[in-house]
């Protein structure tokens, strides 16, 4: 059966430049990066911790991954998250040269010889399909771009599940070929028959000068994006960071964007505290109960990282005013009309840690408009995500 005109044809493919041992370099630096980001991709589902309230957009009935996460180090998911988007931007050209480096074999053609090649040919398309859907969601999120209408977190833990299962199964069935082609010299440089361009073009570059742009691109990406997370000098030229810079630290959504007005924060805000019974408490007899004061990072999940004093009351302060000193979890509800980070729940351990806050003020201030004047909630080592601004409500359980 002859292959249609197009990639299907071996003739389409021109560079000689395909071989196992390129295959195998860019595999094995990739590997690395690809388990980083899948690693802390789970940590941050369990730090979302969806088993509390309706922090979970995913059932979670039968969830390994539900843990309660500490409070902890502070800078743990700033950690983790940080390498979770730094690590999974800086592997993309890694990941374009390893796929155009076997890429005839995706038009492999018939695409189907018979059942058993029909299962390789079905989990070489997961494998590829979840690889670009993660990436490109993923990258896209962290752009604040979001051009779909699906849920972004559910999907792309669904995802991220489909691209695990494909990569297992993918590695165990190429480690033999990796181990030959490191083994055995004389293979080095074999290039397999489907890789082999029958009408070859003059290379422009070498193997090795191949993998240095790969590098050249990899770092490029690493200058302009790890200074969201890292801060310092590196911050100013986190280009590709949205939130990179900014006047004093980053906004994740102004009270604007949010369509919180002044007047909804004004002489008439109230904190609705519940617990064993209900309370109503003005921002004056907040600040009348004692303050306390930490270097705390706030840390999102789109990447960014910023560190600041925040001054505020202690959750299980409000706990034991709302009566339930041992609370097992804390729902938090903002006044913000809309949107999908309005409330949020944390559980025990962060209730009980001494740092986590209402926080009323931040770097000796009151609270800006747009940091969630007049309190939020500021735990750490809890995503960013649920550090809820415009805190309306308390509720404790
Ligand atoms: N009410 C409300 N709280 C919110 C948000 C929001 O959109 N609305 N965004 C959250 C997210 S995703 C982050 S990262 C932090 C950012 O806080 P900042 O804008 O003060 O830097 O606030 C969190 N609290
Ligand atoms: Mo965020």
């Amino acid at each position: 059966m002859r292959p249609p005109p197009g990639p299907a044809r071996a003739t389409f493919w021109r560079s000689p430049l395909r071989s196992t041992w390129l295959t195998t370099i860019l595999g094995s630096i990739l590997l690395p990066g690809v388990l980083v980001v899948a690693a802390t991709g789970l940590l941050s589902h369990a730090a979302y911790q969806p088993h509390l309230g309706r922090n979970g957009l995913v059932p979670t009935d039968v969830d390994p991954l539900v843990i309660g996460w500490p409070a902890s180090p502070s800078w743990l998911y700033a950690l983790t998250q940080s390498l979770h988007v730094t690590v999974g931007i800086v592997i993309v050209p890694l990941l374009l040269a390893k796929l155009w480096s076997v890429i005839p074999r995706l038009f492999a053609w018939p695409p189907v010889k018979g059942p058993g090649h029909g299962l390789e040919r079905l989990g070489l398309l997961l494998l590829v399909g979840s690889a670009v859907f993660q990436f490109a969601t993923g990258i896209a999120n962290a752009q604040l771009y979001y051009p779909w209408h699906f849920d972004f977190v559910a999907a792309h833990y669904y995802g991220g599940l489909i691209f695990i299962a494909a990569l297992v199964l993918h590695v165990a069935t190429k480690l033999p070929a990796m181990r030959r082609a490191y083994r055995t010299r004389s293979q080095v440089l074999a290039v397999p028959e489907d890789l082999r361009a029958p009408e070859p073009e003059e290379p422009t570059l070498s193997r090795r000068e191949l993998l240095w742009l790969v590098g050249a691109g990899a770092g490029a990406l690493a200058v302009t994006t790890a200074g969201q997370s890292i801060g310092g000098p590196l911050r100013e030229v986190a280009l590709l960071a949205p939130r990179g810079t900014g006047e004093s630290f980053p906004v994740n959504k102004t009270a604007r964007v949010a369509r919180v007005t002044p007047a909804m924060v004004g002489a008439g805000w109230r904190l609705l505290l519940v617990g064993d019974g209900e309370a109503e408490l003005t921002l004056e007899e907040l600040a009348g109960m004692p303050q306390h004061t930490y270097a705390l990072p706030i840390a999102c999940v789109e990447g960014w990282t910023t560190t600041q004093r925040w001054t505020g009351v202690r959750l299980r302060d409000l706990a034991r005013r709302a009566g339930l000193a041992d609370a097992a979890a804390l729902q938090a509800g903002s006044l913000q009309p809309r949107g999908a980070f309005r409330q949020a729940t944390v559980g025990p351990g962060q209730i009980a840690d001494p740092r986590s806050l209402l926080a009323l003020r931040v770097n000796g201030a009151p609270l800006p408009l747009d940091h969630g004047y007049p309190a939020r909630i500021i735990v750490p080592a809890l995503p960013g995500v649920h550090c809820t601004k415009w805190v309306k409500e308390l509720h404790f359980t």
